[in-house]
């Protein structure tokens, strides 16, 4: 077996004992956007990679679903695994039917690979723009995997960072499907809601009924800082109120690349009444929209 990668002097570890959240989720509740890292021996990082993290396997996952109450999660392939999706597709077939994935993939991905995901648990693609992360791949390229993955039923998740939206949006509008934002688009959350900049991305979705987002990570996008995160609550409650058939919730775990503190994740459950204030808009959130759009076959 391959030696685990050493993971970054400043990589900040996932919290190893979360709370029990006082907020009892509802049943059949999905974790919509996290992750798994490796554990690298078995599915090493990825040579492109801009970080290495700590091994974050399915085990610690499928606990930490049970510990906060979720049945379901949505795995995201992290860019430390690039466009193997290997450990994804371990995860989600490790957990039956409670977890999907969503895949990164090239423009030279074959149909018979699609199929192989598909029967994998994958529902979709993500598109990465972060510069941090990724190195630019160009959007036709992008648009060229969207057209493919459409005869599986798949969607498409988007990851930018606010000030390339308004460059990004003839793109945005070009995706075929439904397209799932990250983490509302990273909003600067010092400008406010009514700031132009977070309107601007209202108005998008406002306008593309097949643009959702996940209303997630007030961990990443905080200054006032955690346990309430308060200036993060009027963005998702925001979109929360206005497209409660388009949002997503998740915990982003195990919480890559975060600088000054690693949350606690039952206090991330805890906000979720804050952002979803009727038990309707909790069960859109937390089970009928990612139900609609991960386990739809
Ligand atoms: C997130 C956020 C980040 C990282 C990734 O795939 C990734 O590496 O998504 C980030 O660093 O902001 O959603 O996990």
């Amino acid at each position: 077996m391959a030696q685990p990668q050493v993971m970054d002097p400043d990589w900040l570890v996932f919290h190893p004992s979360p709370k029990k959240p006082d907020f009892t989720l509802p049943p059949g509740a999905v974790d919509a956007h996290c992750h798994v890292f490796g554990p690298s021996a078995q599915f090493p990082f990825a040579p492109e990679r801009k970080y290495t993290p700590c091994d974050a396997g399915k085990e610690a996952l499928f606990a930490l679903r049970d510990h906060l109450g979720f049945d379901r999660n949505v795995i995201v392939q992290a860019t430390c695994h690039g466009k193997d999706n290997r450990a994804v597709v371990d995860a989600c077939r490790a957990a039956g039917d409670r977890a999907r994935g969503v895949a990164t993939v090239g423009a030279d991905i074959t149909r018979e690979e699609l199929r192989a995901l598909h029967d994998g648990g994958v529902r979709g693609v993500r598109f990465n723009f972060v510069k941090r992360l990724v190195d630019a791949t160009p959007p036709e390229v992008f648009l060229s995997i969207a057209n493919k993955i459409q005869e599986f039923g798949w969607s498409t998740v988007v990851y930018f960072e606010a000030a390339d939206l308004e460059g990004l949006t003839p793109f945005l509008r070009q995706v075929p499907g439904i397209v799932v934002v990250d983490h509302m688009g990273r909003p600067d959350v010092a400008k406010g809601v009514d700031h132009p900049d977070f309107q601007r991305f209202i108005d998008l979705m406002a306008q593309n009924e097949n643009i959702w987002s996940k209303v997630t990570c007030p961990e990443r996008l905080t200054l006032s800082g955690p346990p309430g995160y308060d200036d993060v609550v009027p963005f998702c409650a925001a979109l929360v109120d206005r497209f409660p058939d388009r949002v997503l919730w998740g915990t982003d775990w195990p919480h890559p690349n975060l600088k000054n503190h690693m949350p606690d994740d039952g206090n991330l459950v805890d906000y979720i009444p804050r952002i979803a204030r009727t038990a309707e808009q909790r069960q859109k959130l937390l089970v009928d929209n990612p139900m609609r759009l991960y386990w739809a076959d």
